[in-house]
């Protein structure tokens, strides 16, 4: 699938150097990949929105996180829940990338298309491919998730992980003793050997730890007869989609806030969900980003552990949380809620670029008689111009807040902005105007269908 070579051509000898033709790159009619971000904690409706741009793409990619994620497509009334999968999967035109950058536990991945079969998906077997590069994560990985989860509990300093093993994949991947896709499909008695080395370093970690080690190779044997057709050089075949002008999409999964150098550390995931991560999860040069898309909710949250400027631990944030449904997709556990935080959405803004955003679950608002926007964070009495990096001055923060009327009216089944209340469109152009990025999509509902665009 490789088309490496060809970028130089002699310039018909336009400028000689030492005598000899000068070369010159080709400017070639590549195309730019468009990325889709989590803007705030997750669970912005990424799945959604890329569902609602997949249907103009040839192929859509996930470049980091695991089966943690959760993201939710509903289409002609059948709600998907993706955790491995990228979204676009369910449009039969796209391919569906899982990148380098993604750490993949294979009996959860089969477990997901098997439940997805289930609701109509067909075909995965033509649009999935499998980058060789990618980790795996075992079940003694998520044994240690859960184990380490119990410790921190116990010290009072628990994350609120989801146990899908993705700290300690990544963690096995650092420190290299990981085992990647490849080396399942390579020499299996290497596998094998690597295998009971990383399960015995994890069980000298954790005495409680048991692993069947025999049962689990016998299974991963299979894996791998499985997976065989459906893994590639994911970089050759992202290079040559581009090449060839094809629309090539990025799912992040998780979100800014979670993001391992960027989010609110310890209290964050193991990867990079930023736009780095783009490039590192997939191979993609920088050059090659085009159109960066913030997914912001309309409101805010969280879901596990960490510090909540704007967390509203009253009846409106109760509201929020049924009203929106805010209940994790991975985990069944409540979401945290509170008011928008648009500092925060600054400072994700200063990492991500976004060159424009879709605004969530609007409608989830629709009763409320005022609204609030963090606009300011204050420690000590002062405003502070920058987002706290550690979580003991975040938990600190007081935050300053702009209060907006409310608007009480349904905008469930508004499908142009300009049908929309005055007090809706002046919340979303307060946010506009803050942020100086156009919001060029609005939710109000969980169908593809309930999306406004706003030009
Ligand atoms: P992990 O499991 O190591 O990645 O957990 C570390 C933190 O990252 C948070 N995290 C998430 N936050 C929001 N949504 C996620 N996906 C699921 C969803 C979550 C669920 O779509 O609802 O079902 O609970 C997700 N995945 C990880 C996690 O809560 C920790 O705070
Ligand atoms: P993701 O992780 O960012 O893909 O988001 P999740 O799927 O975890 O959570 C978003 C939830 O909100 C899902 O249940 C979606 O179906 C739902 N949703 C997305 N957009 C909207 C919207 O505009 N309005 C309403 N009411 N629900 C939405
Ligand atoms: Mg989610």
């Amino acid at each position: 699938a490789c088309n490496g070579g060809g970028s130089v051509e002699t310039n018909g000898g336009n400028g000689t150097m030492n005598g000899s033709p000068r070369k010159r790159p080709r400017t070639e009619a590549h195309s730019k990949v468009t990325v889709v971000l989590g803007a705030q904690w997750g669970d912005e409706g990424k799945g959604k929105v890329v569902d609602m741009l997949a249907t103009e793409m040839d192929v859509v990619c996930r470049c980091q996180g695991g089966n943690n994620a959760g993201h939710t497509v509903v289409t002609d009334g059948v709600e998907y829940d993706f955790h491995l999968l990228p979204s676009g999967i369910i449009n039969p035109n796209c391919k569906s990338v899982i990148g380098n950058g993604v750490v993949i536990h294979l009996p959860g991945l089969f477990d997901e298309i098997e439940k997805n079969e289930k609701k109509g998906l067909k075909n995965w077997e033509k649009q999935l491919v499998i980058s060789d590069r990618a980790h795996l994560v075992f079940d003694f990985h998520q044994q240690v998730d859960g184990l380490q989860e119990q410790e921190n509990n116990q010290k009072g300093q628990g994350l609120g992980t989801t146990k899908k093993g993705i700290g300690p994949t990544y963690s096995s991947k650092a420190t290299r003793n990981g085992l990647r896709v490849g080396d399942l499909l390579g020499d299996f008695a290497h596998f094998s050997k690597k295998f009971e080395q990383l399960a015995n370093m994890h069980q000298r970690m954790f005495p409680t730890l048991q692993v069947d080690v025999k049962g689990e190779l016998r299974k991963y044997e299979k894996f791998a007869q499985k997976i065989e057709p459906l893994v590639f050089d994911t970089v050759s075949f992202l290079d040559k989609s581009l090449r060839e002008g094809k629309k090539v999409l990025v799912e992040g999964a998780n979100a800014a806030m979670l993001d391992i150098d960027f989010g609110t550390y310890p209290y964050v995931t193991s990867s990079n969900c930023s736009v780095g991560g783009v490039c590192t999860g997939l191979g993609i040069a920088p050059m090659r980003i085009g159109e960066v898309i913030g997914v912001v909710k309309a409101y805010t949250t969280r879901v596990g552990d960490g510090p909540f400027p704007t967390e509203l631990k009253d009846e409106i944030g109760d509201l929020m949380q049924s009203r929106g449904g805010e209940i994790g997709v991975t985990t069944k556990r409540k979401r945290r809620c509170g008011w928008l935080d648009v500092f925060l959405l600054q400072y994700t803004n200063m990492i991500n670029g976004y060159t424009a955003l879709c605004l969530t679950k609007l409608d989830i608002l629709d009763t409320l008689p005022e609204l609030k926007l963090a606009v300011a964070y204050l420690l000590k009495g002062k405003k502070i111009p920058y987002f706290p990096s550690t979580a003991s001055d975040l938990a600190k923060v007081e935050v300053e807040y702009i209060t907006m009327p409310g608007w009480q009216t349904s905008t469930e089944n508004v499908r142009k902005f300009s049908d929309l209340p005055e007090n809706a469109k002046n919340y979303i152009n307060k946010i506009e105007e803050i942020l100086n990025v156009p919001v060029r999509w609005i939710g109000v509902g969980k169908g593809r269908e309930s999306i406004i665009p706003h030009n």
